[in-house]
């Protein structure tokens, strides 16, 4: 019908996208043939068939498994240009891309392998699109600061950086000193927060770590003092609708707080997180989220409208957008 086809046509930003969730389980096996990497999985379909998750860690343990494929400059690569060939189909026309560089470190790849490799693939794509180097919150501030010592010759590579892996047990403000270095070199800050964490971790990556954008954040309605500051302050959330029903944080999405915080005023977008994983891509979680929820032609252009606004963009980049 006529809403399917504007949710698909519509220009849009993502701004919500892990590239080692971009990996799909045939890249996955052709890359490990490719380099000789044993996997713990026979065949693409047994390793479809692991995609049973019941909760955020339970999807990072196969994610990190999946990533363990990626070893040269052109694997990085490929992976980054087969993710932006499926956005630019679904009409993204910027991305703001996450990395996990300590996935790849810790395995002994090095940060210019990483780095060089996505890049050159943002640079080859008609997508506009630019890099956000996350840590993973799971290991020790020591780790993401000797992370950023080790990402700041390639600098003007990323834009930004962000905070994610296992939430609850590791706060935001457990990152204080690194996100202040960063904030010190003008990089721009996100951070995960309030996907499984209570609203206190979203508190904290604002007035401790400074962000300016939450990814998630959907618990924020917990709080209504938090939702009517977040709404306030046009202070954007980068939703994940199919994220969320997969790693149980709705258990379907008709109970799914998208239109919710719309209504509250706040500056949520949508966005794929891990669509290799999670079932699909931009429009995907377009599509499912309008069949599930009363949304309407209003809330696309809504919806499309937040995801330029909250973009880490020139104004003369996003104007023609808004
Ligand atoms: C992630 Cl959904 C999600 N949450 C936190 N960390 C992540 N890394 C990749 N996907
Ligand atoms: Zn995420």
């Amino acid at each position: 019908d006529t809403l399917r086809r504007v949710l698909q046509q519509m220009p849009k930003a993502e701004l919500h996208i892990h590239i080692e969730g971009s990996l799909e389980p045939e890249l996955i096996f052709a890359l490990a043939e490719r380099n000789g990497v044993k996997l713990p999985y026979g065949s693409v379909e047994a390793l479809r068939a692991a995609y049973a998750f019941t909760d955020l860690q339970s999807f990072l343990d196969i994610y990190y498994a999946g990533a363990s494929v990626l070893l040269h400059e052109q694997d990085f690569y490929d992976m980054t240009a087969a993710y932006l060939r499926r956005a630019e189909a679904d009409n993204v026309r910027h991305t703001e891309i996450f990395f996990d560089p300590q996935t790849h470190t810790h395995r002994g790849v090095p940060m210019d392998v990483i780095i060089n490799g996505i890049h050159r693939a943002c640079q080859d794509s008609p997508v506009s699109a630019t890099l956000i180097l996350c840590f993973l919150r799971h290991l020790s501030e020591d780790d993401a600061i000797a992370t950023l010592e080790a990402a700041l010759p390639y600098r003007d590579q990323f834009i930004g950086v962000g905070l994610d892996s296992s939430e609850v047990g590791n706060p935001p403000e457990k990152f204080a000193r690194v996100f202040a270095r960063c904030r010190a070199l003008g990089l721009h800050l996100v951070a995960h927060a309030g996907e499984e964490g209570p609203p206190a971790y979203i508190y904290t990556a604002l007035d401790t770590l400074n962000v300016e954008r939450i990814d998630h954040g959907v618990r924020c309605l917990e709080d209504p003092a938090l939702t009517a500051r977040l709404a306030k302050e046009q202070m954007a959330l980068t939703v994940c609708p199919l994220s969320n029903i997969k790693l149980c944080v709705f258990d379907r999405m008709e109970r799914h707080n998208l239109l919710e915080l719309l209504d509250a005023g706040i500056v949520a977008t949508v966005n794929s997180d891990d669509p290799a994983y999670f079932g699909g891509y931009m429009n995907d979680n377009f599509i499912a989220t309008f069949e599930a929820l009363p949304l309407g032609l209003s809330h696309a252009q809504r919806l499309a409208r937040n995801s330029f606004a909250a973009a880490f963009l020139p104004a003369a980049q996003k104007q023609q957008y808004l």
